[in-house]
Formats: structure tokens, sequence, C-alpha cells
């Protein structure tokens, strides 16, 4: 007769989704099983990995189990653990701020520019400060676009221009001045140190000195911005991953449309 798991079957195993108690799926409901990873700063060894499985309990896990370990450089070891987490999250009570306007596509965007606006919307976006990721604000700019979604410049009813990389706040501040711009895009990737925060800032707060603050539609985005986050800052929206041009071009039109026609 087999015996153990051998002998259990599906009805054994729990089925019951919970909404108010979700934790991670493995291979059957509610068994938390998760993967980790992480580094720490000692050599390889037994003790390495009792360290990383004490660490695994700590952080909520049961039956820690390190599977892979590896001394990157002297005195630093990365670790790949799974365990059973026991931890939970109320799925139901969950809100995330999001932008508010309903997307349309590229034709749909000039229409309503043309119907709503009259004329093209001026939009400048950059990659600010010291951050040198221009794929994100290419991908939202650029004639070609992503993922199958046309860039700004393809819009006929807006005229868009990137500025690219590294590009001081001062600059961008004067780009947007001599172009007469109505929204502005900054895009932020690096975030170690929350670099990108103090870049955000400064950039509003150079912009209040001005008195542009509120004469531009101001827009961030990049792989760790949030909606929140941007409104937080002083931002009137944010977008993060998994972005188009759809996206920010129909946020722009009808902002714009709001504050021109009430
Ligand atoms: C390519 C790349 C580079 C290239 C960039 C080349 C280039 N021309 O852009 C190079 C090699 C130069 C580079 C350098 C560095 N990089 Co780099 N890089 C990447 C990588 C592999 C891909 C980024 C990318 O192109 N994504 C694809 C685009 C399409 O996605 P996206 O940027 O998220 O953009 C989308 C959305 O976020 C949004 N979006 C983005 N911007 C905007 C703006 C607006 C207005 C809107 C509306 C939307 C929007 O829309 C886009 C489309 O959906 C990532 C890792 C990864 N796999 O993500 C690391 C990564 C971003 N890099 C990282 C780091 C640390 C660096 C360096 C600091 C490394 C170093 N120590 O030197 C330097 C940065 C130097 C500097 N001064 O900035 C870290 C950032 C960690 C952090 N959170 O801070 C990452 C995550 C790698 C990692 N895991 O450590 N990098």
């Amino acid at each position: 007769m087999s015996e153990g798991l051998y002998s259990m079957e599906a009805k054994d195993f729990d089925k019951t989704l919970d909404l108010k108690q979700i934790k991670p799926y493995g291979d059957t409901m509610n068994d938390g099983k998760t993967q980790v990873s992480f580094t720490l700063p000692v050599p390889n060894g037994d003790e390495a990995i009792e360290a990383a499985k004490q660490l695994m309990k700590k952080m909520g896990f049961e039956n820690p189990l390190v599977v892979y370990s590896k001394e990157l450089t002297e005195g630093f070891t990365f670790f790949n653990c799974y365990g059973s987490c026991t931890h939970t999250v109320d799925y139901t009570s969950i809100h995330v701020p999001k932008v508010e306007s309903s997307v349309m596509d590229m034709h749909e965007t000039d229409e309503y520019i043309k119907e709503h606006i009259g004329r093209k919307i001026v939009i400048v976006g950059a990659s600010t400060g010291t951050d040198a990721h221009t794929v994100g604000i290419d991908a939202i700019m650029n004639m070609k676009g992503y993922a199958g979604h046309y860039g700004l410049e393809r819009y006929e009813m807006i005229e868009a221009l990137n500025m690219g990389s590294q590009v001081p706040n001062e600059e961008f501040i004067a780009k947007a001045i001599e172009m007469k711009a109505d929204a502005l895009l900054v895009s932020q990737t690096v975030t170690q140190k929350d670099v990108h925060i103090q870049n955000m800032t400064e950039l509003v707060e150079m912009l209040e000195a001005e008195g542009l603050r509120d004469k531009v539609i101001l827009v961030c985005g990049g792989p760790r911005i949030s909606h929140e986050l941007a409104k937080e800052l002083g931002y009137d929206a944010g977008f993060g991953m998994n972005t188009y041009a759809d996206n920010v071009a129909s946020f722009v039109a009808q902002e714009l449309d709001k504050r021109i026609n009430g």
C-alpha cells in the first residue's frame, strides 16, 4: 500500500480561496511557498547557510530551505531559499490610487485634441538629473513607440520634444519656457538612496520659484513610480511599469481640456 504524499488525493489538499487572507501559491492553495534571494556579508559555509535559515524564520517563513549559496566575492554570500510564508494580506481592503482619465488610442486622442483644445499640445520630456536611462522615456515619446503603441512624436496633434537623459532640471525648465510647454514628462529609473525623490522634489521647487508650477501639467514615470508617490511629491500624475504613450497622451489631453474649458 502506498503511503505519505503518494497516497494523498486532490481532495486532501486545501482549495479554499479566502480573499481576506491571501498568501503565496506554490503548488496548492494556501501553501505559502515562496522563493527569496538575498546576500549576507559573510563567507560561504555551514554557518552562513544556518544564518540564512534563521533570517528566513524571522521574516515569517516556515520550513526554510537554502537551495543555493555562492560566495560572490570574498566575505559576501548570495542565497536562493524557499519557505512557507506565514503572513496573509486582506486583498478586499486594497485601494491603489490611479490616474483618473479614460485611455484613448492615438487617433481618438488626436480627434479629442482637435475638438477640445483646437491646437497642438506641446510636451517636453526627459530623464532628468543624473539618471542615464533613456529606454523608458523613449518608449513613451519616440515615434516608433513601444510594444505596438506609437509614441507621442507620432501624434498629429502633439508637438513632442524628447531631451534624452541626464538633463539638469535648470535646462529642462529653460526648454519648457522656450517651447511654451503645456506638459512636462519626467522619467526616473534609478531609485537607489531615494535619488529620484530629491531630483523630482527639486524640479517642483524650481518650477514654483519660477511661478510656472500651475502653468504646466507635470507628469512623472518610471518602473518604481506610482500615482500615489507622484501626488505626494506635487506632480499631477505618475505612471509605472507597462505604461504606453496612450495613457499619458489621454491624461494630458483631458487634463488640459479641464484646465482650459473647465
Ligand atoms: C538598460 C539598463 C541600463 C542602461 C541604460 C541604457 C539606456 N540608454 O537607457 C545602462 C547600462 C546605461 C544602465 C546604467 C545604470 N543602471 Co541600469 N538598467 C538597465 C535595465 C537592464 C533595463 C532598463 C530598461 O531599459 N527598461 C525598459 C523600459 C521600457 O522600461 P521602463 O524604464 O520601466 O519604462 C517603462 C515605464 O516605467 C514607464 N516610464 C518610464 N519613464 C517614464 C516617464 C513618463 C513620463 C511616463 C509617463 C512613463 C514612464 O513607461 C515605460 C514603458 O512602459 C534595468 C534592469 C531592468 N531589467 O529593468 C537596469 C536598472 C534600472 N539599472 C540600475 C542601475 C543601478 C544602474 C546604474 C546606477 C548602475 C551603476 N552602478 O552604474 C547605472 C545608472 C547610471 C545613471 N547615472 O543613471 C538598477 C536600478 C536600481 C534602482 N532601483 O535604483 C536596475 C533596476 C538594475 C538592477 N536590478 O540593479 N542601466
